[in-house]
C-alpha cells in the first residue's frame, strides 16, 4: 500500500512505522493519522506479526497535532467530528507496540508516544505538553496518561508552563523505560521488539491487557483480573511447551508465535 506521510516496514516478525512529514516535523495532520491508523490495521491483522514500532526521525517523532489545520477549527466541529477520537487507535491496539523517540516528542506526539506500551528514548529526545502555550491543553492524554506515568507533580509543571523534558528527566519520571545513544536507538528498539514477537503471541497480548488493567481499576479487582488470565494461560500449548523446555535445557518452541 502506498502511504504519502509515513513509511511502513516489516522486520522479520516486527512491523514497523515510521512517521515521515520531515518538512513539518512529523506534525500529525489527519491524513498521516488516517495513514498510521491503516498500517496498525494491517499489522493487527497479520499473524505473522507479533510486536510493532511507532518511531519518526532523528529530529522528530512528532512536534505535536498539526497547529496550521488546526488553527480555524471550531467548537460545533470538534464536537460533531469528536476530534481526536480516531487518533487513539494505537492505544487500542491488541499486540505490543513500542515507541522509539529521538528529537521532538511534543504535544500529540508525546501522546502518542505514550499511547504505546512503553517508549525507548534516544539521549536527544525532548518531552513535553507546549499546548498552554497555544492557547489550549492536551486533549489526547496528556493531562491524564502523563499524570499517571509521571505523577501530579511534573505532570502539572509539564501541562503549566509548557516547557520540555530532556530523555534523563524523561526516565528519571517514569516517561520513559530506557535512554539508549541517539545512534542506538533503531537497533535497541528492534530487539527489545524481536524478543517480544519471539515469545508466544496470546500470552504477550494477555500480558499487555493484564498491566493495562492496572490503570483501569482497583487493585482487587486488577489481581482477580491477572490471576483469570494467569490460570487461563495453563490452557495453551505454549505453556507446556515453555515450561518442558526450561526443564529440558532448550530453547522454546512458541507454537503461537
Ligand atoms: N504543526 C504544524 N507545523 C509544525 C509543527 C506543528 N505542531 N511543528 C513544527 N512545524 C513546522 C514549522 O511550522 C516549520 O514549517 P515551515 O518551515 O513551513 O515554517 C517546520 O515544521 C520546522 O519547524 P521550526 O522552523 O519551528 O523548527 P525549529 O527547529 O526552529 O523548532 C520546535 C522546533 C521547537 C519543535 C517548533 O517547531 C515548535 O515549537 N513546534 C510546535 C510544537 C507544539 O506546540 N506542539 C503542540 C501542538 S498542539 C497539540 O499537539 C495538541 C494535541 C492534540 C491531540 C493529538 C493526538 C495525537
Amino acid at each position: 500500500m502506498g502511504y504519502e506521510h509515513i513509511r511502513v516496514e516489516t522486520k522479520g516478525h516486527v512491523g514497523v512505522i515510521t512517521l515521515d512529514r520531515p518538512q513539518a516535523l512529523n506534525a500529525l495532520c489527519a491524513a498521516l493519522i488516517d495513514e498510521v491508523n491503516q498500517a496498525l490495521t494491517q499489522f493487527e491483522t497479520d499473524d505473522k506479526i507479533g510486536c510493532m514500532v511507532l518511531t519518526g526521525s532523528e529530529k522528530a517523532f512528532a512536534a505535536g497535532a498539526d497547529i496550521k489545520e488546526m488553527a480555524e477549527l471550531n467548537f460545533i466541529d470538534a464536537y460533531l467530528s469528536d476530534f481526536i477520537a480516531s487518533w487513539e487507535q494505537v492505544s487500542r491496539t491488541r499486540k505490543p507496540i513500542i515507541a522509539g523517540v529521538a528529537g521532538y516528542a511534543l504535544g500529540g506526539g508525546c501522546e502518542l508516544a505514550m499511547m504505546c506500551d512503553f517508549i525507548i528514548a534516544a539521549d536527544t529526545a525532548k518531552f513535553g505538553q507546549p499546548e498552554i502555550s497555544l492557547g489550549v491543553m492536551p486533549g489526547a492524554g496528556g493531562t491524564q496518561r502523563l499524570t499517571r506515568l509521571i505523577g501530579k507533580s511534573k505532570a502539572m509543571d509539564l501541562c503549566l508552563t509548557g516547557r520540555m523534558m530532556d530523555a534523563e528527566e524523561a526516565e528519571r519520571s517514569g516517561l520513559v523505560a530506557r535512554v539508549v545513544a541517539a545512534s542506538d536507538l533503531m537497533n535497541e528498539v528492534l530487539k527489545a521488539a524481536d524478543k517480544i514477537a519471539g515469545f508466544s503471541l496470546p500470552i504477550a497480548m494477555m500480558t499487555k491487557e493484564s498491566v493495562n488493567r492496572a490503570y483501569e481499576t482497583t487493585l482487587t479487582e486488577g489481581l482477580r483480573f491477572e490471576r483469570r488470565l494467569f490460570h487461563s494461560m495453563f490452557a495453551t500449548e505454549d505453556q507446556k511447551e515453555g515450561m518442558t523446555a526450561f526443564i529440558d535445557k532448550r530453547k522454546p518452541q512458541f507454537a503461537n508465535k
